[in-house]
This record gives structure tokens, sequence and C-alpha cells, in this order.
């Protein structure tokens, strides 16, 4: 309010004072008049923030391969051979991922062989010529149907590379099967969250029945000139705004390995060049290419095979800890099986994992906050961290980057894991920090953690006195502090949460 009679006297003298006596400063006051902190740029679109809540989501390798034990199918396949013992069910996958805290899916609809599990206008190499309970199957629809009612988020893999299209190779097969089968697929929900490219380039294959060896490679100097990602990405972003195009698409990146973890520092910022530093992203580079960790929760494969055996609850949660706690997402993969469902194994799993997360994760003990140091000019309290609400959050004044949260928990406890969030939508700007617990509020001693503490961004998760495997041992404590001690700019979180 001050600000702004301040701003108004300005505007009424300017008249005597000229306008070359009107400073910088108060044309800011004017478009700032909150005292916003200044974002660090780049910062993530609307819809890569709507991807990062996601956070833990199903991946679903079925199709062909399912059908012939391999993992890789060379397109030679013949549709009748997709045969399942039972009419396909993505109700019964997602209702399992849910059980787990998944909150959406990804459901595999074309492999590498090019086997589309719709019927598609694009190809014959489809559902439409499949046999038994597959004929004329349409994942997709019964996907996104089952993902809506299940109050869901949802999304199709389908990979660029072809194998059996006798177009692959040359530009027909951009603009005859590759773009109109993914506008195909955003045309099953508008709503959809991430379409998920692989990163081949093409190799051996029975590409129209010929085979031959074809890779894009000779004739196109990379795959986003090949697959026309600039107008991939507008073509989909029509029909679908808020999916996140993954990886070749340049809206959120493969951490670089397929065994569950995110480097401990995790930087969403990155190139989209699959070879760079993925693990840690690319601290001050110009794309916003946020971290998504691919595990496998069973131990075949992507698809699924004869015997394997599902992982252990402790096994997924260490996962877990290692991407949603380390600033990346988790997507799980679950293979349904020769009928079209889950096995009853991976069913009865996921309910064990979402009870472990959700006893270890699920209730936040903290009462209070308070901080060293506050921004002035706007409503930026250390409250604001734990009031539930993502949209408020607490921050420092400009230049001063090092801060200290002191959480109260009311009464000691014990105390196994910190979590803390940046507001993204200013940009990822802490660097360090450490934790420290007291039982008084007077003698402090620091937490020990085999997590070095350098970055923040989405969601970081600290066990205290443990690793990431395991209930971590914890301390017993009534306070916690968090130590900002190097920051881009003034640090700015939205939450905390102790538990
Ligand atoms: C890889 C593929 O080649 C695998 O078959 C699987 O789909 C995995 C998620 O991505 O690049």
């Amino acid at each position: 309010m001050k600000r702004y009679f301040m701003t108004l006297s300005i505007l009424l003298l300017l008249p005597v004072m000229g306008w070359g006596q009107l400073s910088i400063d108060e044309t800011q006051t004017i478009a700032n008049s909150s005292n916003q902190p200044a974002p660090v740029h780049p910062v993530p679109s609307e819809r890569q923030i709507a991807w990062n809540e996601t956070e833990f989501y199903a991946f679903f390798h079925y199709g062909m391969n399912t059908y012939t034990g391999q993992e890789w199918g060379d397109g030679s396949e013949s549709e009748s051979t997709f045969a399942p013992t039972k009419t396909p069910n993505p109700e019964q996958w997602l209702t399992a991922a849910k059980a787990a805290g998944m909150k959406g899916g990804i459901a595999v609809v074309k492999h590498h062989d090019g086997f589309c599990l719709w019927p598609t206008a694009t190809t014959e190499h489809s559902t439409a010529k499949a046999s038994g309970y597959g004929k004329d199957v349409n994942i997709p629809q019964l996907f996104s149907t089952a993902a809506q009612k299940l109050g869901m988020k949802y999304g199709f893999y389908i990979s660029p590379w072809d194998r059996n299209s006798s177009y692959y190779g040359t530009q027909e097969y951009i603009e005859k099967v590759f773009i109109p089968q993914c506008e195909e697929l955003a045309g099953y929900g508008s709503d959809q969250f991430e379409m998920w490219f692989d990163g081949a380039n093409g190799g051996s294959g029975y590409y129209g029945g010929k085979n031959t060896t074809i890779s894009i490679g000779s004739t196109y100097t990379d795959r986003v000139m090949y697959y026309d990602v600039a107008n991939l990405r507008n073509r989909i972003h029509q029909l679908a705004p808020n999916c996140v195009m993954w990886g070749v698409g340049g809206e959120a990146r493969w951490i670089g390995n397929e065994d569950g973890y995110a480097g401990t520092t995790n930087w969403s910022t990155d190139s989209r060049n699959d070879e760079n530093n993925n693990e840690q992203g690319t601290e001050d580079y110009w794309l916003w290419n946020p971290g998504e960790v691919d595990a496998k929760a069973t131990s075949g494969g992507w698809f699924w095979h004869q015997g394997e055996s599902v992982s252990t609850a402790e096994q997924l949660f260490t996962f877990y800890m290692q991407s949603v706690g380390r600033n990346a997402t988790l997507i799980l993969n679950l293979p349904p099986d020769k009928s079209g469902e889950l096995p009853s194994a991976t069913v009865s799993r996921m309910t064990e994992l979402g009870n472990l997360i959700k006893n270890r994760l699920g209730t936040d003990l903290s009462q209070s906050v308070t901080a060293s140091a506050t921004r002035s000019g706007g409503s930026f309290s250390a409250q604001n961290l734990v009031d539930g609400d993502k949209d408020t959050y607490w921050a420092t004044d400009d230049g001063v980057t090092t801060a200290t949260l002191t959480i109260d928990l009311g009464q000691s406890r014990t105390v196994r894991y910190v979590m803390l969030q940046e507001y993204i939508r200013l940009g990822q700007r802490v660097q360090g920090f450490s934790i420290q617990y007291s039982i008084d509020g007077n003698s402090w001693k620091t937490a020990s953690s085999q997590e070095a503490m350098t970055t923040i961004g989405y969601k970081r998760i600290i066990p205290l006195n443990g690793s990431m495997s395991g209930l971590a041992s914890g301390y017993t404590a009534r306070y916690i502090r968090v130590n900002i001690t190097k920051s881009k700019a003034c640090p700015v979180l939205h939450t905390v949460a102790v538990y």
C-alpha cells in the first residue's frame, strides 16, 4: 500500500519534476507491486510444472513382444501372433498403479517392431488384423477411458523407429506414418500429460518385408531434424496442450540409466542430447529439461517374460527415493502378461509399496517454521512453507543467498526424513544446504546423511542418519534447521515437511 502511494505521488509530481527525473526503480515498482523475486532463467512451462507434479507413474510395456517373448521385435511378426487370452484390461493395470501411490501411467502402444495396439489408418500392421481377443482391440481408447475414470494422468509411448514400415528412413514415413500416428494418439484425450519418444534412430528390420538396415544418420544430420520435432510438437500441443514431449521432443529428459536413480545433484536444466550429463543435468544450461527416471519393477525385461519375478517393496522404495527424492520423476515399468492383465504378484506388490511410502512419508510432523531472513514488501513469510499451498512461498531479499529455516515439531519426535520444494516457477536456484537437529532449540547437531545436499528443485527428500534404501534410523528432535548455504539468487521455497 505504502509503495502504491509512493508510486502514485511520483506520477502526480511528474508534470512538475519532468519525465527525465522518473527513476527506473519506480517503473519497476509499478510492474512488480508485490515485490516478487525476479526469475532465474530458464523457467518451466505450465505443462512442465504439471508434469513434475505427477511425480510417480507407471510404464506398461505390452504388445507383440509379450507374445513372442522378445524385447525387440524385428517387424516381421505376423499380426495374428498378437493373441491375448482375455480382453486386455488397462483398468486393472492403472488400479494397481494407483494403489502404489502413482498418479498416472504411460502405455506402450507401438514399440520398435511397428505393431500398433489400435486400429490405425496409417498401417495394416495393427490390432485390426490380430487374432482372438486381440482383434480390433484399441489400447489407447481403453487406457484413456480407464485413466479418466480413475482420476489418473495418462499418455502413450510411440517408437519413432519402426522396423516394419517400408517408408522408414524417408520423408514419407514422417508425413504419412509417424506424425499422423502421434496425432491419432493425441486424439484419444486432450488431457494427456506425456508422449514418450524412444531415442532409437534405426537399424536392421523387415521394412515392408525387405530384410535390410536403415539408419537415418546418413541422410539426416540428427533425429530432431528427421522426426521434424518442431512441427510434431506444434501439432501435438494443438490437440493436447498439456502433453510434455519426452526425449527427442525436448521437454523432459532421460536420466541416463535404467537402474532407478538420478544424480544426488540434479539440475532441471540440460540439453536434449542423451549422451551428456543426464544424471546431474547441467547447472547453467539455457533449456528447462527436467529428468525422468525409467526403471523396471520386474526381473525379466521391459516386456513380460515367463518365470520373471517382481522386485521387493524395499527395492522399489529405493528407486522412489533416488528419483522423486532427487528432483526427478519416476516411471516404473509393470508388464502385463499374455492375458492382457498384470500378474497377481505385481498387483499385491503395488499395494505393499503404496503402504510403505505412506507409512514413511505420509505424515508431516512440522507445526511451524521461522526464518533467519524474510523478504520485505510482500507475503513471503516462512509460515507459507507449511500452509499446504504450493502457490505461496518463502523468499529472502535480493542479494541474500544464505538463510536458516527452523522447523518446530511442537514436541520431541523421531524424525527420519526432511522434504524440501523450491518454487520452480521462478527457476531452480539452491546450490547447497545442510540440516541440523536439536531437542531444546539451543544445542544443535549436524544431521548425517549419505545424500549430497546440493540441489533441491521441484522436490528433494533427505534421509536422516540413513540412506535412500530402507527406513532411515533418524534422530530424536523437536527442532530441525535447514541452512541454505548457496543459491544462484535469493532462495524461494514453497514447502518443507518433516517425517
Ligand atoms: C528403450 C527401448 O529400446 C526399450 O525396449 C524400452 O522400451 C525402453 C523403455 O526404452 O530405449
